[in-house]
């Protein structure tokens, strides 16, 4: 899809926020600072229309984003943010799943994994709890660049089999940096808006 507006809608905390509309959701998850916000940015060739941030925690209400008036993108808070009181995690946990298992119009959770690294509980438990609610999901393995090519086959084996994962299911090797996997992406984002 080539993007002409792409605009902030609104930030919310809780389902009352939520826009009130039919349009399809495609939602990102993933622990904080793996690239959630610079993958939306990339496919919507913008340079900060989600904001972006070294500083891990940076996203912290679900920021549902209107993309040529077709769909949302829905950037939720990163997991694992050491940083944040256990009351305040809980509270961000329950406003996660509460979106993830009640939102009709949710049509697939891009899950986003850091291609470096083997993936953390948290990302397991997400990818299974995605799982459990039959929500489809296309994982992105992040920052590809940083990884040479030859060694890219490893990386994707060691993630596929901590997550358990579905061949079903999408999985697309990307980097905000060199544009890498952006048609790919949104390739199954365009068949998972068709869906039921
Ligand atoms: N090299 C490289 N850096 C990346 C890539 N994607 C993101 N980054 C960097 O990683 C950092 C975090 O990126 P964000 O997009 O803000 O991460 P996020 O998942 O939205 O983080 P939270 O909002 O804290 O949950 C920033 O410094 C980005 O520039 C990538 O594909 N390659
Ligand atoms: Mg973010």
């Amino acid at each position: 899809m080539k993007v002409h507006n792409a605009d902030i809608v609104i930030s919310a905390v809780s389902p009352a926020q939520y826009p009130d509309t039919d349009l399809p959701e495609i939602a990102l998850a993933g622990r904080s600072n793996v690239g959630k916000s610079s993958f939306i940015n990339t496919l919507v060739d913008r340079r900060n229309l989600a904001r972006t941030s070294s500083k891990p925690g940076k996203t912290q209400t679900l920021n549902f984003f209107i993309i040529e008036n077709a769909l949302h993108f829905v950037d939720v808070p990163g997991y694992g943010y050491a940083k944040v009181s256990k009351t305040e995690r809980a509270k961000w946990g329950k406003m996660i799943e509460t979106y993830l298992a009640e939102r009709e119009q949710l049509k697939s959770v891009i899950s986003l994994v850091d291609l470096r690294h083997a993936p953390s509980v948290e990302d397991v438990q997400m990818y299974q709890f995605l799982k459990y609610y039959d929500i489809p999901v296309i994982v992105v393995a992040t920052k590809a660049d940083k990884i040479p090519r030859s060694k890219w086959n490893k990386h994707i084996s060691v993630i596929k089999k901590a997550l358990d994962f579905d061949e079903q299911d999408e999985f697309i090797l990307f980097s905000s940096v060199t544009k890498q996997g952006k048609e790919e992406a949104w390739a199954a984002i365009e068949a998972a808006m068709v869906r039921p």
